[in-house]
């Protein structure tokens, strides 16, 4: 008995609300954005990124050029006029954003000077990495390296990310010591090597960001992410940059 009423009903509203979605189609369309957009809005607000905290020195013999390479990748610059050896230990902060995540990487800048070895000795121990820098025009920082990787041994912890640095690259005038041989060192010890230039940039960023990408993989242990090559990861970007030819 209620068929033919259903099936009266039906006709009469069908064709009024086809009419009444095609009048109001235009708004109905706008408004699902605005809809799912309000209900982004609403969720909470995503927690911040993770930071890991790392901490980085900065070795070598004095004049080598680590204050300056600090100073080129903290603020940009370059410490040019009279040189003012660093007494003691000093440290700044700065922090990178690697695919996401933020490394926090404390950067400590060592006294290069024999009477402050002490010192330097006692923070070994709490380094996550370890930039080793010598002075492309000055041949005994570079034969010192060997002197400096051993005492590395001796007070850093056993897994401590190290990497050589060749810096002042720029004073192409006055270098005696051939990148060549830098990378033949850096090889013999099995430790990642560029040169790099607190004058110019050269390679500034790129020595801490390796860094930082290599502290970050070790620290996340991410099982789906590839394996991070420290090595391959410098001998890529400084032949990508095309930086290292002098
Ligand atoms: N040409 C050139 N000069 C540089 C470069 N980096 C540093 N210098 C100069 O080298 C001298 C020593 O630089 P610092 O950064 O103070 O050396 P350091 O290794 O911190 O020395 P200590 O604090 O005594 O251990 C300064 O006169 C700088 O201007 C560079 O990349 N190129
Ligand atoms: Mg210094």
């Amino acid at each position: 008995m209620l068929w033919p009423f259903w099936s009266l009903q039906c006709n009469i509203l069908a064709p009024d609300m086809i009419g009444a979605v095609v009048m109001w189609w235009p708004w109905l369309k706008d408004s699902f954005p605005h809809q799912a957009v309000r209900k982004f809005n609403s969720l909470p607000a995503l927690p911040p990124l993770p930071s890991l905290p790392s901490s980085v020195m900065l070795v070598g013999d004095s004049g080598v050029g680590k204050t300056c390479l600090l100073v080129r990748f903290k603020d940009g610059a370059f410490l040019a006029g009279s040189f003012i050896s660093t007494v003691g230990i000093d440290f700044r902060n700065k922090v990178l954003n690697i695919d996401g995540v933020k490394v926090k990487l404390q950067i400590w800048d060592t006294a290069g000077q024999e009477r402050f070895r002490s010192v330097t000795h006692a923070y070994y121990r709490d380094a996550h990495a370890l930039l080793l820098l010598y002075d492309v025009t000055n041949k005994s920082s570079f034969e010192n390296i060997q002197a400096w990787l051993t005492e590395i041994h001796e007070y850093a912890q056993k897994d401590v990310v190290v990497m050589l640095l060749g810096n002042k690259a720029d004073a192409t005038q006055q270098r005696v010591v051939k990148r060549e041989d830098g990378e033949k060192l850096a090889k013999e010890f099995g430790v990642p090597f560029m040169e790099s230039s607190a004058r110019s940039g050269l390679n500034v960023e790129l020595a801490f960001v390796a860094i930082a990408r290599e502290l970050k993989h070790r620290s996340m242990k991410n099982p789906d992410e590839p394996k991070f090559q420290l090595h391959e990861y410098v001998s890529r970007e400084t032949k990508s940059a095309g930086c290292c030819k002098s």
